[in-house]
């Protein structure tokens, strides 16, 4: 079913680009797209003259939701729906639908459960605390003590869905656990959604799981051990990441990224291919995440992809803007995961970083 939407995002062209992109992977159709500087004004998000506008464009156009490329607090998001007379589909709530759409494993299932329930929690409290200071009765058609009693039941949930989850996270230890005694060290495949992760992964293990050009194909971690001139290496494909993407969803994510906190090599994707300012907001959001997991920032190879789309010096350029090239050049490798090119050189990237570095670590 496709939903009309009018979308509205930055006039910058990388970040309304993929604003367009995940409104399409959460299977909304942009029939029109209005762009403002600022998207954080206190009332409607936007200015009241453009909130008035967007609201004449989306009855005329007959438009059913607004999609809206910020993460907007319950009181905007409420104010604009009421404006515009349509559901507001904010960033977060892009994200989360995106997510539940592509869940398919029982825990991925429990993990965005988990999100939704606490998007619904904050607007509750939202609500609550409104209804305290005597404004907006009937906010979200809820009553006071129907809202304190739709808390309550969302909390329990929480709590239950948390234990489900602690026990996967219990099972996965276990499992590393044993990994860890087989032997196997461990590379973890990490970047910013649709960068080209599973596509590597796949050249590297034959295996083959879903590429694909949507937003957010890969939502489970996959492991392959691969045989490398002698030396057995466990590969992991991991679920992408994205800016503005808030603490409790990469906390929601907790047991599928936990993998990258015991792997040896963190080999950290960029597509090559972008804008700087694209790639630049790419890394920044994979080290936001690498840092609220607490993985250390010397076990990371930045792995140049799609380097079949643009020539050496201009990937050379780009690097040296993102300021990732270090003295001995030995923590970045340019490849394509599409041609193969350079595959070789990561590969004794990752097992001189792995044999190399634990050696010298083993001797110190
Ligand atoms: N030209 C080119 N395209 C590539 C390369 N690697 C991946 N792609 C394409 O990029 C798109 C995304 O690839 P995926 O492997 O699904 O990316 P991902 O990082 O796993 O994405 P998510 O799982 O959605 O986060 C697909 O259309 C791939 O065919 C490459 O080296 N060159
Ligand atoms: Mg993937």
């Amino acid at each position: 079913m496709i939903k009309s939407a009018l979308l509205i995002t930055y006039p910058i062209k990388h970040i309304a680009d993929e604003a367009k992109s995940l409104a399409e992977s959460a299977g909304y159709s942009v029939i029109r797209t209005v762009t403002q500087k600022h998207l954080t004004r206190s009332k409607f998000g936007i200015g009241k003259g453009k909130a008035d506008d967007v609201s004449q464009l989306a009855k005329s156009l007959d438009i059913e939701f607004v999609v809206f490329d910020e993460v907007l607090k319950p009181t905007q998001q409420y104010n604009l729906a009421k404006l515009c007379e349509t559901d507001i589909i904010d960033r977060e709530k892009l994200i989360l639908e995106i997510f539940r759409l592509r869940s398919n494993t029982e825990e991925s299932r429990i993990q965005i459960k988990l999100a939704e329930l606490h998007y619904e929690a904050i607007r509750i409290k939202e609500k609550v605390r409104l209804s305290k200071r005597g404004e907006q009765p009937g906010f979200f058609g809820l009553g006071k003590y129907d809202a304190d009693v739709h808390l309550l039941d969302i909390k329990r949930r929480i709590s239950i869905l948390r234990k489900k989850l602690l026990r996967e996270e219990k099972r996965k230890l276990l499992q590393r656990t044993s990994r860890a005694r087989s032997g196997f060290p461990t590379a973890s495949i990490i970047g910013y959604t649709s960068v080209g992760k599973t596509t590597l992964f796949n050249l590297l293990t034959g295996e083959s799981k879903l590429v694909g050009i949507e937003l957010f194909t890969t939502l489970s971690t996959s492991s392959r051990v691969v045989n490398i001139d002698g030396n057995k290496i466990m590969f992991s494909d991991t679920v992408g990441f994205i800016s503005k993407l808030p603490a409790y969803m990469i906390d929601a994510f907790k047991s599928t990224l936990q993998e990258l906190i015991f792997s040896n090599v963190i080999l950290l994707i960029l597509d090559i291919s972008q804008s700087y300012e694209m790639i630049k907001k790419q890394l920044s959001s994979s080290f936001t995440v690498l840092i609220h997991l607490g993985v250390s920032m010397g076990k990371i190879i930045y792995v140049l992809n799609k380097m079949d789309l643009v020539n050496p010096e201009e990937a050379m350029e780009k690097c040296k803007q993102l300021g990732i090239l270090n003295e001995g050049n030995n923590n970045f490798v340019m490849i394509s995961s599409k041609t193969g090119l350079n595959i070789n050189v990561l590969l004794n990237t990752i097992c001189s970083k792995i044999f190399v570095d634990t050696m010298k670590a083993d001797n110190n």
